[in-house]
């Protein structure tokens, strides 16, 4: 399949300044020179070329074109890059020039692949590709960065060291019937590896937040402003807002950009306890479900009338989820209904806000920043993904039984290097060295087209 000269548009589809089409494989020179004119016979590899895109003799845009010789590219082979306007027609018609001139669409992922298979990469690298381009903040941006140095292959590296200085030992006490040597031997470096992958397991809990970014859902009953809160937090009219309780029927769904991280913010519908209608309980019904995934709830109440039985309910729905309690329309507050808000929420900070006039909305993003706060320090942290997470827990998991059995007197070893041939094996595919064809193939498939 590396025969074929693969042509993808690696830029978003789309209007826009320019776009660049990219090629690879061994024809990727010669259908660029079909295409692009003037060019070389044998162009400089890595020089910006002038020229204009030729379809049948006619010039269809002026555009830079750019030869890579392998192995110095990114995948590895022979590439080509051209830069061209981004528009619609003229990049559709020059993808459909290149595959008459030979070239075949990529499929998704593919440059990165060949890369791997090229030995450019390993897979932990590949994935940290992807990764990067779908990283929901810049420390999420950073960890992947990392790992696309090297940083989880390093990491994984040094496990497999530890495991194969172990695997010789071994070998050599079966060899020698050293039982004894065995059980005796310092096993620190073992240890190390079972404490780095302790580390990294523990640090992907909050890679998960950085990928995907913070959820938080605007929970209530009906007709407290809800709707008004998230339009506020958005600067823009997004919701609808009405005096009519029940407005809110399905969950509407925004991000915010808050110090390099994305908080997802949710509208959910209100909450009462007798619905209007189907519609509306379907609503409600998704509603408990967003607040059930979310990282935590601003919980709004109103202030201008008497608390509900059904506030305290909903209260209750959240369970231990991280709150912020507000009360709402401060500016038609109501003494009584004021204190017993606070008196239902004993120990618990509640705040006046009008979600109208925009009074003291401060606190909503204090609390979020506080929230990102609470995330820590991730600049030493290693990104891993949810494929890599389960490779890494089984491998975790294998040397603690080499460590267990090596504890048995006396140590059994062919069972010891049974175990740590299983975990050599599992790191083999982490790095995609073993790796069977259909892992590879959902790996790369989760990638974009041209990447
Ligand atoms: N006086 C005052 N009115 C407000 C304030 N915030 C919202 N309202 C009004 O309260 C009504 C309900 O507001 P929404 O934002 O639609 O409330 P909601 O919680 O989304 O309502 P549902 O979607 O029906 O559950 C509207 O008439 C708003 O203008 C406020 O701070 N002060
Ligand atoms: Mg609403």
């Amino acid at each position: 399949m590396d025969e074929e000269t693969i042509v993808a548009l690696a830029t978003p589809p789309g209007r826009a300044g320019i776009a660049v089409i990219r090629f690879s494989g061994r024809r990727s020179a010669e259908i660029v020179r079909r295409i692009v004119r003037p060019l070389p016979d044998r162009p400089k590899a890595r020089h910006s070329y002038h020229g204009f895109i030729h379809d049948e003799g006619k010039r269809i845009d002026e555009c830079l074109a750019v030869i890579f010789r392998a192995p110095s590219s990114y995948s590895g082979e022979d590439m080509a890059e051209v830069s061209l306007h981004a528009s619609l027609f003229v990049v559709a018609e020059t993808l459909s020039l290149a595959c008459r001139c030979g070239a075949r669409p990529a499929l998704p992922g593919e440059f990165t692949y060949r890369a791997f298979r090229n030995g450019k990469m390993d897979l932990l690298q590949a994935e940290a590709v992807n990764e990067l381009i779908q990283a929901n903040s810049r420390a999420g941006a950073l960890m992947e960065f990392g790992n696309l140095e090297g940083r989880l292959s390093r990491a994984v590296a040094a496990v497999r060291s530890a495991l194969l200085n172990e695997a010789a030992d071994v070998e050599s006490a079966i060899e020698f019937a050293e039982d004894q040597h065995l059980a005796s031997a310092g096993n620190s470096a073992l240890d190390e590896a079972a404490a780095s992958l302790d580390a990294i397991l523990a640090a992907s809990r909050f890679s998960d937040v950085l990928s995907r970014g913070l959820a938080v859902v605007i929970a209530g009953r009906v007709n407290v402003g809800k709707s008004s809160l998230f339009n506020a937090l958005l600067l823009q009219e997004r919701a609808i807002v009405s005096a009519l309780p029940g407005t809110t029927r399905d969950f509407i769904e925004e991000t915010l950009h808050l110090d390099g991280f994305t908080v997802r913010v949710t509208d959910a519908a209100g909450i009462r306890p007798v619905a209007g209608d189907d519609i509306e309980n379907q609503g409600m019904q998704r509603s408990l479900d967003k607040i059930a995934g979310a990282d935590a709830v601003l919980f709004m109440m109103d202030a201008s009338q008497p608390l509900q039985e059904n506030d305290l309910e909903i209260a209750r729905r959240l369970g231990a989820k991280k709150r912020l309690l507000l009360a709402n329309k401060s500016d038609l507050a109501d003494e009584r209904a004021v204190r017993a808000i606070r008196d239902a929420f004993p120990g618990e900070d509640v705040h006046l806000v009008s979600a109208r006039n925009g009074d003291n909305l401060g606190v909503v993003s204090a609390f979020l920043k506080g929230l990102l706060r609470d995330l820590p320090d991730v600049s030493g942290m290693v990104a891993v993904n949810l494929r890599q997470k389960g490779l890494l827990q089984a491998l975790r998991e294998a040397i603690g039984r080499v460590r267990d059995l090596q504890a048995q007197q006396p140590a059994a070893v062919e069972l010891v290097a049974e175990e740590i041939r299983r975990a050599l094996r599992i790191i083999g595919e982490l790095t995609g060295e073993v790796g069977a064809d259909d892992i590879l193939r959902g790996v790369f498939a989760r990638f974009c087209i041209g990447k």
